[in-house]
């Protein structure tokens, strides 16, 4: 079964990568707006390099905020702000942060084909500070789920109970926002997205189809042989009863 992982598929060198492109939505169009990429990677300037983040061309560490973060390492980092408040980076594992001005910190997956996915996410406050946050995700402009965390270590978590169907090349953003305080102060938030690609639900009704159809040849041609042989028989039969009498 064919699966994404955020976390284990996360590129320190392209966006997008594979199926996964970091980037922004403008604030005042909700989760709507257009998508915009990020463009640059930097590692965080002070004392903890190996956490690194993907921002746009207006922002870098310590400014806007906005951006997507990612600890390189396979333990968790914690990360003292200049400011003095506290950021747990889960090892591995990948953060979001939403801007300043109130933009959308998005990560967009995008189908790589045709098919039934499986949607498997975990959201969670890291900041020592948190206060609200809001989450979404949402498929084709249509918001699938949106839900807020509140305070520190607040997570909710989002599965499919069935599976969504998606066309090839058609985007699921992951989104964080400011949320209800409509600030973005202590909104880094942990975003776990695990993707499966359900096998054979598309290809299924037409290998079924084709195996139909081939039987289906088979059976006539049998019923067929049936039918001459008989009809060739009962022609040698009259014609020698013609014969005969
Ligand atoms: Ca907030």
């Amino acid at each position: 079964m064919p699966t994404w992982s955020l976390s284990s598929d996360f590129s320190l060198i392209h966006n997008p990568s594979s199926v996964w492109s970091f980037g922004s939505k403008p604030a005042g169009h909700h989760v709507t707006g257009m998508f915009s990429l990020f463009t640059h990677l930097d590692p965080e300037p002070n004392d903890y390099s190996e956490i690194i983040a993907w921002f746009g061309s207006d922002t870098i560490w310590y400014t806007h905020g906005l951006g997507v973060y990612y600890n390189t390492k396979p333990m968790n980092i914690i990360l003292k702000e200049p400011n003095t408040n506290i950021i747990t980076f889960t090892a591995n594992g990948v953060a979001m942060h939403p801007g300043d001005d109130g933009r959308f910190s998005v990560v967009r997956f995008t189908a790589p084909k045709d098919g039934n996915y499986v949607l498997d996410t975990t959201f969670t406050h890291i900041h020592n500070c948190a206060l609200y946050s809001g989450v979404y995700i949402v498929y084709n402009n249509l918001t699938l789920w949106e839900i807020g965390l509140a305070g520190p270590g607040d997570s909710k978590s989002f599965k499919t109970t069935d599976s969504i169907t998606v066309r090839a090349n058609e985007p699921i953003d992951f989104i964080v926002g400011v949320g209800l305080d409509n600030i973005s102060n202590c909104d880094m938030t942990l975003a776990r997205v695990d993707i499966h690609l359900l096998e054979n639900q598309i290809e299924s009704p037409v290998i079924a189809g084709s195996i139909g159809f081939v039987l289906g040849i088979i059976f006539t041609t049998i019923l067929l042989c049936i039918y001459y042989r008989y009809r060739g028989n009962r022609q040698n039969g009259n014609a020698g009863y013609e014969v005969i009498g």
